[in-house]
Order: structure tokens, then sequence, then C-alpha cells
């Protein structure tokens, strides 16, 4: 038996996800952090909405709430006000809270809800079949951009900052210690806390984009991540196949 199974609904599995899908190992990194936390499993909710980043709230043994497309955050902000008592957290893609659900994101990081908000950035529409998302970056093959995506990717911690968040960082699952901590950090406040994970997705966006071999697409993630901690996330540039710049970031109200 492996530690985590009491956390995992083995009746749902097994899961959808792709060999060699980062969301795995953000997954147990979620588990991990609320075990050591010590957070009462019965006052964790989680809430997802639809895409591969989505079914983490299929797959932990937790309340939890599949809803529709885009409406995570609001649907979460709902449970904080019914019941201020639970540790309400959000997961979802990047499409998801980013694109359909960016006003949602928006609007919840003004609002200072209570909530913790995590975007899983693959950089593309997994769950159907590489559309560009917000996030992908700059040149990046997608289905709908077959000559290159001529936009630049929406950066994420930046809006949060810009519209009120109090906790804010990036991380990515290939610095699985990283993350954990920033997500123990980030679920012992009770503030609006949005935390970015980039994420490989080999089956989708590295095929497309000449990725394909799952290692060489994390080895690759691994290698332009820069951490610089307690930056302003305004700084935290976000430019795929060059530089990612992860950390826990400054926010008014808090010492550098
Ligand atoms: C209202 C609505 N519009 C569109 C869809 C189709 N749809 C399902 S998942 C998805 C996007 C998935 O991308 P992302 O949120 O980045 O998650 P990923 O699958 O990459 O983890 C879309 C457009 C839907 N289910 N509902
Ligand atoms: S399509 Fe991409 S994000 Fe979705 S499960 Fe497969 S590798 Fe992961």
């Amino acid at each position: 038996m492996h530690p985590l199974d009491p956390y995992l609904r083995a009746n749902k599995l097994p899961h959808i996800w792709c060999p060699g899908c980062g969301i795995g190992i953000f997954l147990g990194q979620l588990i991990r952090a609320l075990k050591e936390l010590g957070v009462d499993w019965n006052r964790i909710v989680i809430i997802s909405g639809i895409g591969c980043a989505g079914r983490i709230s299929t797959y932990i043994n937790c309340d939890t709430a599949h809803v529709i497309h885009g409406r995570a955050v609001p649907f979460a902000e709902g449970v904080k006000l019914a019941k201020p008592y639970l540790k309400v957290i959000v997961v979802g893609g990047d499409g998801d809270i980013l694109s359909i659900g960016g006003n949602h994101f928006i609007h919840a990081s003004h609002r200072r809800t209570p909530i913790s908000v995590i975007m899983i950035n693959n950089m593309i529409y997994g769950m159907t079949g590489g559309q560009m998302a917000p996030t992908t970056p700059h040149k990046a093959l997608t289905t709908t951009t077959p000559r290159g995506n001529p936009y630049e990717p929406l950066n994420s911690v930046a809006i949060a900052y810009a519209a009120g968040a109090e906790f804010i960082a990036r991380w990515s699952v290939a610095h699985p210690i990283q993350l954990k901590n920033s997500l123990k950090k980030m679920f012992s406040k009770e503030v609006f806390g949005f935390l970015e994970v980039v994420s490989p997705c080999p089956e989708i966006f590295g095929r497309l984009n000449r990725l394909r071999d799952p290692v060489d697409l994390l080895r690759t993630i691994k290698e332009i991540c820069v951490i610089k901690n307690n930056i302003n996330p305004m700084d935290a540039t976000i430019d795929w196949p060059n530089k990612i710049v992860c950390g826990d970031f400054k926010v008014p109200g808090e010492p550098a």
C-alpha cells in the first residue's frame, strides 16, 4: 500500500492522465502539503472546473465539487461565504482559471475572498486537444495556431497582483519541494492566495512543439526556471522557452 492511498478515491482509478503528465506530481504534493500542515481533512473542500487539471477533484478523497468550466472560483467563494471555517481550494487549468474563468479570477482577487486558487499552467488546452490558451507562449504551435501563436501570453501572477491577491507564487512540478512548501505557506494564511504551477503536457503541448519526450519536456522546464523569491510579481517573467521566473513573490503588506 502507498502512504497516499487513503487520500485518493481508489474506485475512480485508473486516472485519465497521459504518461508523463505533470498533474499527478502536483496532486501528490497537494496531498503532502495538506497532511504536513495537519489541516482537518473534514474541513477541506477542493473545487475544480473542467479540464485535465480539473480532474483532481475526482481523485482526491475529501469533500469536492467538480463544477462547470470556468466557474470554480465563484462556486468556491459561495462555499467560503456559507461556511467560513472551511479551507476552500480551487484547482484548475490555465484555460479554466484565466480564459473562461478570467473574469471570476480577477474579481475574487479584488474582493480578497479568503480562498486558495491554484492554476496548473500547461500552456495549452489539454483536455480538448490542444487549442491556444491565454497562457500559450508567443510563436508556440497549437491546433488553433498552426503557424505559431501571434500573441504574447498573459502573465497570471501579474494579473493577480494588479487585482489585489494577497499571496502570489509560481512554481513548477520540476520543483516539488518548493512547490509543497509554497502550498503550505498559502494554506496557512486566511487570504486570497494564488499559485501558478507550470506543468508539462507532453501529449499535446510537447508533441506539437517538438518536445514529445516527457523527460525532455520536464528537464526543459526545470532548466529555464529561475528562482527569485520576494520580487514584485510584475517582474516575474514567463517567457517559454527562454525563462520562467518562479518564487514566492512579494505582495503589499508583506516584508521583503
Ligand atoms: C462552457 C464550456 N466551454 C467549453 C468547454 C470545453 N472545454 C473543456 S475543458 C476545456 C479547456 C481545457 O483547458 P485547461 O482549462 O487549460 O485545462 P487542461 O485540460 O489543459 O488541464 C474546454 C474549452 C466546456 N466543457 N464547457
Ligand atoms: S493532455 Fe496533457 S495535460 Fe491532459 S492529461 Fe495528457 S499530458 Fe496531461
